[in-house]
């Protein structure tokens, strides 16, 4: 691609420090050595590459997985330049790749482009320095230059290997083993990162591949010296390739696509120096017909799910432009004094996507989750107020539509006011007493405490007797709780299943909430292996996103993992939790024959008896598959699902909060063609996996 800056040579490093510090407190680099720290290292290397894409310097990027653990991340832009380094004595390359912080002294004033993220722009000297092993390409003014790493320290000087054609940086690691818990790379983490980076560029091609494990004719292909990219091979990999032509405008109607639009066209606005302290600015919205907003919030391509200042300016900016244009084309009646919409009116059904860029940026808190710097409020608040005001007068089809949208909104706040005001202030849940159906532990500590949320009156009773007192409460759904996606505090409230586990939670609930009153620390949802168990499971996850999500977030809810099966020979009894499992067993008890397989609900419990004493005698193998928790004896269901010494929980996280919308979107919203073939197309997948 064509330079468009001017150019940058080795002298403009200048702050120089060993990798020593990255070894001894990886932490401190990376923020952890789990999955989190572990991906992060790709991150660092693709934010290096996609800025030069944002730089307009690559239009090209490739992500692989590789066969033992390696990682490749490719581009066509520049290359990192490879000339001796004044201040270090060695090439840039190499002191980019060993010196902390170089890289990101790169661009800044010199580029124009670059905006360093803090967490994110710690410098791929961080990867190397974690890494057991890298390799260093780069395609640069007609040559191919190659340099090689063990945890961080160089094999031997950048080197010429010959002539190339092409342009670009490649780089290739290994995390190292002994920093790492454990080095599991996670495909769909990695894909769900990388399409949401790349509607941050506009038009750049990224591609992603799972070269991890190849047949013995692929991997001869896979030969990679000089070769730029390994999409070029045409291996039978699994892949995906993202290229979005309208950047935030594509993510906004990505977002959309389980959605019904309340208009056509989709608003974006793109500005550029904005000020001395805000590079960019770049706002895409639509509304469509549901309640919740969902707004994505992105500082210098991190995303902020927590959001911050640019929010703040965004939202002040809409309230104000939407009254705006209301009152001056006569929505409003006259006679109605407090005619007006509020911040939370304009809110109800909007997706919108806010980016901005800043060459100092400050974050609350550690995690990057929150933007803090004040200069982005009033920069978002100007550049997107204006133009979404000159866009409703552009487009008027589009305008009514969404003032319509607004003006039923504030309808229905006025009549959920009323309505949940009288539910909440009289005091519906507050000191009221805790349900009959609720069988509460004995420790009033919530550390200690942990609250089993089961499906039917029959697993009830058999938890109740099954669990250990001091510390586990049950909870018993009788069958379908109602579906909150759609519904409004007021009408959920009047459900006695939800006003039960609303007030067993302790918390309450909307303006009321208080998650320091919550009375347990684990909420267990325990459902049975099959669709009802699956629906109702969705369900209360919905409520819990819609309603409780400081609960996900802390991590305080989780999925029981009932076993599939109970396998009996004679007194020797197990259970398997997946059919894989079964096998196993099976196998470890010396049989893939003389099974005899039963269902405990087609027959008499004296017959199951029966039975089993005949396994006793002749030594056959007794197979149960449990269809419902029901089927699990007081017991069974303590050995398997409950007794924190041997049960598996599955901790509900939300990683990607709007992934977890999308699928309750999907599976609650409106839309119900999608949600067919969602529940189609994903009939297989027991767990609801978010
Ligand atoms: C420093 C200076 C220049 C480019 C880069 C670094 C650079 C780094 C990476 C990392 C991955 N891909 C990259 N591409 C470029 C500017 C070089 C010039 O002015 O020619």
């Amino acid at each position: 691609m064509a330079e468009k800056k001017k150019n940058y040579d080795a002298s403009s490093i200048s702050v120089l420090e060993g990798l020593d510090p990255v070894r001894k407190r990886p932490g401190m680099y990376i923020g952890t050595t789990g999955p989190d720290g572990l991906h992060h290292l790709i991150w660092e290397v693709f934010d290096n590459s996609r800025d030069e894409a944002m730089g307009g310097f690559a239009n090209r990027i490739e992500v692989a997985l590789l066969p033992d653990n390696y990682i490749r991340v490719a581009d066509n832009g520049r290359g990192i330049p490879v000339d001796i380094h004044k201040q270090t004595g060695v090439s840039a390359l190499e002191t980019i790749l060993t010196v902390l912080h170089a890289g990101g002294k790169f661009g800044g004033e010199n580029t124009g482009y670059k905006v360093s993220g803090g967490l994110h722009g710690v410098g791929v000297s961080v990867v190397n320095a974690l890494s057991t092993h890298v390799i260093a390409e780069v395609h640069r003014d007609g040559a191919y230059h190659m340099q090689e790493y063990n945890i961080g320290v160089p094999k031997y000087k950048t080197k010429k290997i010959g002539p190339s054609k092409q342009q670009g940086t490649v780089i290739t690691f290994q995390a190292d083993p002994t920093i790492f818990k454990e080095i599991v790379y996670d495909w769909k983490r990695i894909v769900t990162h990388l399409r949401q980076q790349a509607y941050l560029v506009k038009a750049m091609h990224l591609s992603v591949i799972d070269a991890r494990e190849l047949e013995e004719t692929q991997q001869k292909k896979l030969d990679l010296k000089g070769v730029q990219y390994i999409s070029d091979l045409a291996l039978e990999v699994p892949h995906q390739h993202f290229y979005f032509e309208g950047g935030l405008r594509s993510l906004v109607a990505f977002n959309n696509q389980y959605q019904k639009p309340v208009h056509k066209n989709i608003f974006y606005i793109e500005k550029n120096e904005v000020d001395s302290a805000v590079l960019a600015v770049e706002v895409a919205l639509q509304y469509v017909d549901d309640l919740s907003p969902r707004i994505s919030a992105f500082a210098n391509n991190i995303y902020n799910p927590e959001h911050g200042t640019h929010i703040t300016g965004f939202k002040t900016a809409l309230t104000r432009t939407l009254n705006n244009y209301a009152k001056k084309n006569n929505f409003f009646s006259v006679k109605d004094k407090d005619a007006g919409f509020t911040g939370d009116d304009v809110l109800e059904g909007i997706t919108a996507v806010v980016s901005v860029k800043m060459p100092e940026i400050q974050f609350e808190g550690q995690t990057k989750a929150k933007l803090g710097s004040v200069e982005a409020r009033g920069a978002v608040e100007s550049v997107f107020g204006e133009a979404f005001g000159d866009w409703l007068e552009e487009h008027p089809d589009d305008a009514k539509a969404i003032i319509n949208k607004v003006i039923l909104a504030v309808k229905a706040r006025k009549a959920a006011k009323a309505a949940k005001d009288s539910v909440l202030r009289k005091g519906a849940l507050e000191g009221m007493s805790l349900p009959g159906k609720l069988a509460d532990c004995q420790s009033k500590r919530a550390e200690d405490s942990e609250l089993f949320i089961v499906e039917g009156d029959s697993a009830g009773g058999s938890a109740k007797m099954g669990r250990d007192r001091r510390t586990q409460a049950i909870l018993p759904l009788r069958g379908k709780i109602l579906n909150v996606e759609r519904a409004r505090i007021d009408k959920m409230l009047a459900s006695e299943q939800i006003k039960n586990l609303v007030i067993a939670l302790g918390t309450a609930i909307g303006d009321v909430f208080d998650i320091e009153k919550l009375r347990y620390h684990k909420v267990i949802i325990a459902t049975d292996a099959d669709v009802d168990g699956a629906h109702i499971r969705t369900l209360l996850l919905t409520l819990f996103y819609r309603y409780f999500r400081p609960l996900l977030e802390a991590g305080f809810i989780y999925i029981a993992q009932p076993p599939l099966y109970k396998i009996q020979r004679g007194k020797d009894v197990r259970f398997a939790f997946t059919d894989v499992e079964k096998f196993a067993v099976l196998k470890d008890m010396g049989v893939e024959e003389n099974i005899e397989e039963g269902e405990a609900d087609d027959e008499a419990p004296e017959e199951e008896e029966e039975t089993a004493a005949a396994a006793k005698k002749t030594g056959k193998v007794r197979i149960q598959r449990y269809k419902g928790l029901g089927e699990m004896n007081a017991d069974e269901l303590w050995e398997t699902t409950m007794n924190p010494e041997h049960r598996v929980l599955k901790q509900v996280a939300i990683d990607d909060a709007q992934m977890a919308d999308k699928i309750f979107d999907i599976l609650m919203g409106t839309d119900v063609s999608s949600r067919k073939s969602f529940i189609q197309s994903n009939a297989k997948l027991a767990n609801l996996d978010i």
